[in-house]
């Protein structure tokens, strides 16, 4: 085995990097020229089921190794247009509050300008963090928040925190104007309620909703709500089908398929302004390679459709 990054005499001049998303070479993902900074935040501390997460980060940037960089959809080899590098592991404090703080002031104090933030988890609990910190940074007032997920996340307190990841979401309500979820099959009444009682700030397109849309009525209403915003998108791999992703602590049949949720994702980016992005909840185990390698090819085309909204494949 050879040093990662380095040749062996006589090896193919083309030399992967297997601890940078993509494996991209140096001029693919200088810090300074690439338009996006991946994220690896292996935050694991409130996982109801299976514990796992705090691994998802290097499952994904090792199975976005395997993925083409050429991309049909933008027709050329994408990220070495744009650029994308990999920033040193992020591993917040060993406490809920805690580690929401850590992530918010780290986030804050990125020196982002105009780059896109992917911060691949790590469980959910980190979104609010990130929110935070890009609050701090670029003083967004207006930022929505896009979500799917199996779980609504709407929980004010969950095991004695209110930063589990079972309040991800209503904690982001802090600091987002409203949030729109995709993919929601698995909540409790009181989750049910604050929807209800809440419709200008948190609105629901079940997953079942969405299995029985036939004529494409629930993106149409996706995208009259969201035209025009700056929104902040939340990816829980567990809001995919479990046939897609399997590999998580809470897998819930009946989710969304591959090519439905590209399409929301597709939406979202063609008509509101992506901020930033995140892939969370991965939890890799034992033959689960397909749901990692599923997890980083979404990553990229999710960013590759940001990157298409940001005119950069343009002439
Ligand atoms: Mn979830």
């Amino acid at each position: 085995m050879s040093e990662p990054g380095v040749s062996e005499p006589g090896a193919s001049a083309f030399v992967r990097h297997p601890e940078r998303f993509l494996g991209l070479d140096d001029a693919s993902s200088a810090r300074e020229t690439s338009a996006a900074w991946v994220l690896p935040l292996p935050l694991d501390l409130t996982t109801s089921f299976l514990p796992g997460t705090r691994l998802g980060p290097a499952a994904i940037i090792e199975a976005s190794n395997q993925v083409e960089l050429y991309d049909a959809l933008v027709d050329c080899e994408a990220a070495s247009v744009y650029g994308v590098h990999t920033l040193p592991v992020f591993l917040p404090p060993a406490s809920p509050r805690e580690a929401f703080e850590a992530i918010a002031d780290f986030v804050a104090a990125l020196p982002l300008d105009d780059r896109l933030l992917v911060t691949l988890g790590g469980e959910h609990s980190l979104t609010p963090g990130v929110i935070r910190g890009l609050k701090r940074q670029f003083g967004y007032d207006d930022l929505a928040l896009v979500q799917i997920d199996a779980h609504s996340d709407l929980r004010d307190t969950f095991d004695g925190t209110p930063y589990s990841h079972a309040c991800s979401t209503r904690r982001a309500l802090d600091d987002v104007t409203a949030v729109y979820q995709l993919g929601i099959r698995s909540v409790c009444e009181e989750e049910v309620a604050f929807v209800r009682e809440n419709p200008s700030r948190a609105r629901v397109w079940s997953a079942y909703a969405l299995h029985r849309d036939r004529d494409g009525r629930s993106l149409e209403e996706l995208r009259e709500a969201i035209t025009g915003r700056r929104v902040y998108l939340t990816l829980d791999v567990d809001g995919f089908d479990p046939s897609v992703i399997s590999a998580t602590g809470t897998p819930e049949p009946g989710g969304i398929g591959w090519y439905d949720g590209l399409a929301i994702i597709q939406t979202v980016c063609q008509n509101a302004t992506v901020v930033a992005f995140d892939c969370v909840e991965l939890s890799p185990m034992p033959g689960g390679h397909a749901s990692a390698f599923a997890a980083a090819k979404l990553v990229y085309r999710t960013l590759n459709e940001v990157m298409r909204s940001r005119g950069v494949f343009d002439g």
